[in-house]
């Protein structure tokens, strides 16, 4: 049996909590693709009240923490050291759409580091979890991220940019030299699970732009637990102010950044 510390525990139980009532307003999506009015602002109140349980779950476990969350924006606690950082929803344009990828994403702060996070995908029942020096899970399991050195083999998460996201003029030749050096590219639509899949060795990289702190905080625990790295796209170290994200494996790091930055390996 895995052994997880309070704080792990207290993220993995909200998120259960949160995802019950999640889970049930995903089965009444399917039935709002009809109506006229269609599903947006059903999964606006969901999204509030997943983010309203995970508020309530966290905050009765630490009084004390602050937070950051997607809805509610930031909410300074008694110890300033100490925050969360919130996503009750990670990939609602999927959840609109019936489609089932979307994740709730929970990280921990501490004097200004990322010291734990948790990915819980509520359809397929994944948790993903890490915590700093203690790796990182799924489900129980000890999880590490891929062991393919050959960039040939390699396949790749990104976000492609949507109703002109500023900032991403760079985005076709990135992907064309990625396509061409790679086993393929993927599209789904979630920032925190393609990190999680990162972490779990499924794709070999990551990368993306114009990304939110809620996003990809926890995600971030996830790779460097499971023995990969991560840094913004143009290398540098402020992913959550920046919102930008390369993450992938140790070998394939530097490659991936090459192949975004400049359009070769
Ligand atoms: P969301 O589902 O919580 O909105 C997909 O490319 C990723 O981008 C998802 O993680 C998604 O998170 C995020 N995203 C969607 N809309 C965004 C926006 N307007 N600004 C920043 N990130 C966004
Ligand atoms: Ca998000």
């Amino acid at each position: 049996m895995a052994s997880y510390s309070a704080n792990m525990n207290v993220m993995m139980g909200a998120a259960r909590k949160a995802a019950v009532r999640l889970k049930r307003d995903y089965g009444e999506v399917d039935q709002l693709q009809v109506s006229r009015k269609g599903p947006a602002d059903f999964v606006t109140a969901a999204d509030i009240r997943t983010e309203k349980i995970l508020r309530e779950e966290l905050g009765r476990a630490r009084p004390d923490f602050g937070f950051l969350m997607e809805e509610s924006g930031e909410e300074a606690g008694s110890d300033a050291a100490k925050r969360w950082i919130v996503d009750p929803v990670d990939g609602t344009t999927n959840f609109v759409h019936g489609i089932a990828h979307f994740a709730i994403s929970i990280a921990l702060e501490e004097d200004g580091e990322l010291t734990a996070g948790i990915v819980f995908d509520p359809i397929n029942e994944l948790m993903f979890s890490a915590e700093k020096g203690a790796g990182a899970m799924l489900n129980d399991r000890r999880i590490r991220v891929s062991a393919r050195q050959s960039l040939a083999e390699s396949l790749f998460a990104t976000g492609i940019p949507f109703k002109g996201r500023k900032g991403q003029d760079n985005f076709l030749p990135a992907m064309e030299a990625v396509m061409n050096h790679s086993a393929g590219i993927r599209r789904f639509g979630s920032a925190a699970l393609d990190l999680a899949y990162v972490a779990a060795g499924r794709y070999e990289g990551y990368w993306e732009n114009g990304l939110q702190a809620w996003d990809i905080a926890a995600g971030i625990v996830l790779v460097r637990e499971a023995g990969g790295l991560v840094s913004e796209v143009n290398g540098g170290s402020g992913m959550l102010s920046s919102g930008s994200i390369l993450a992938a494996t140790p070998a394939l790091h530097g490659t991936l950044g090459n192949l975004v930055r400049r359009g070769e390996p």
